[in-house]
């Protein structure tokens, strides 16, 4: 496991609220339970608990949103997914987070989002890269942004960019709110926007508008496609030609043929598939045949706190599952550098890091 801490890695399908520590969750609970929000005894046990399937992996997200609803508690969590994610040297994070708008408690899509860029700004122990497009352009929100290019420290560094969600409950209304909020967001390292959820919830025409409108103004799509079996929502997903896709589980011939010849990237996400069942075993999974074809993959954690994991594990996995070598296993990792929504600027950045690391293979 050392050695694939170590090196450098690249994660691009990451969600905040599935990606909280433990202890923060526990933490949490316990206090909300103390307050009488929840009942902290069965909450632990829905927490701890190992293996979930896809329906109570979203039961889980239902919970964790009760606890985690406060605006302070998304900078903290942020902050810390942040450094979590540093700490096994992950270089570039595409974080993606939900904005939920919930008036008993005054939070705006907006404010769910300024609280997200207070925990960026908060994290002190690594340098967080997290402006994308200019850093001079003034808007209100990125007032103190410059402060966080790097600026020749020696601390470790981690680029930062976000991907608002559309949760497949959302109305067309409320999705286009997202994609504008992205929109206002850029300065701010938005690049784009994700449709996530409850896969077996909502009807693809519904995020159409929002999705074509994000893709229409330069923001980058990438899209949960066939977590579960739904074969006309994933050819109406690929002939929507998405930047990237997540998870590809439930796949005909026809699917795979068509996500090839359009070339579209996919990120991986082994651990949670296994978990989640949506893949019955590791041995059967389609990233060794993504992977012998070179089509481009990403190995992504998803929800590294829901499904305990972490990037480095997820290649772990995948070197001991298919008996892929270090020198292979940091070019997968090399490659992802160019399925990221970032600018060129960044991801050449990403790459000398890469470079410089390149001695950790002998
Ligand atoms: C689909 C998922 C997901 O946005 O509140 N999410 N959507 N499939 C998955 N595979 C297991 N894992 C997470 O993070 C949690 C939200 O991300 C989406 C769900 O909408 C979940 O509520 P945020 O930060």
């Amino acid at each position: 496991m050392e050695w694939f801490r170590s090196i450098p890695k690249v994660e691009l399908h990451a969600h905040l609220n599935g990606s909280i520590r433990d202890s923060t969750l526990l933490e949490l609970a316990r206090d909300l339970g103390q307050k009488g929000g929840v009942a902290f005894l069965d909450v632990e046990d829905v927490i701890m608990k190992n293996d979930r399937s896809l329906v109570e992996v979203f039961k889980l997200f239902d919970l964790i949103h009760v606890i985690t609803t406060e605006h302070s508690t998304i900078t903290r969590i942020t902050k810390e997914v942040i450094e979590d994610f540093a700490s096994e040297n992950v270089v570039y994070l595409e974080l993606r987070t939900t904005p939920k708008k919930n008036d008993s408690i005054g939070m705006s899509k907006r404010s769910y989002m300024e609280a997200v860029i207070q925990g960026l700004r908060d994290v002190a122990s690594v340098d967080v890269h997290f402006v994308s497009r200019t850093e001079q352009a003034p808007s209100s929100l990125n007032s103190q942004s410059t402060e966080n290019s790097f600026n020749g420290s020696a601390k470790k560094k981690i680029y930062v960019r976000l991907l608002l969600s559309i949760d497949r409950r959302e109305t067309t209304v409320a999705a286009l709110e997202t994609v504008e909020l992205a929109l206002e967001m850029r300065d701010l390292g938005v690049v784009g926007v994700d449709l996530s959820g409850n896969p077996t919830v909502g009807e693809w025409d519904t995020f159409v508008p929002a999705l074509s409108f994000a893709r229409q103004q330069g923001l980058r799509v990438t899209l949960h496609c066939g977590e579960v079996p739904n074969r006309k929502e994933v050819q109406q997903m690929l002939d929507f030609v998405p930047e990237r896709i997540g998870h590809a589980c439930y796949f005909c011939e026809e699917d795979w043929r068509k996500l090839k010849d359009l070339n579209i990237p996919v990120e991986i996400c082994l651990t949670s598939n296994i978990v989640t069942q949506s893949i019955s075993s590791i041995d059967v999974h389609h990233f060794a045949d993504l992977y012998r074809t070179q089509h481009p993959i990403a190995l992504c954690t998803d929800d590294a706190g829901v499904f305990s994991t972490s990037l480095s594990q997820e290649y772990s996995l995948a070197s001991s599952s298919f008996g892929i070598d270090k020198v292979d296993i940091f070019d997968l990792a090399y490659k992802a550098i160019s399925l990221a929504f970032a600018d060129h600027k960044v991801k050449d950045e990403v790459r000398k890091i890469f470079s410089s690391s390149k001695g950790q293979l002998s």
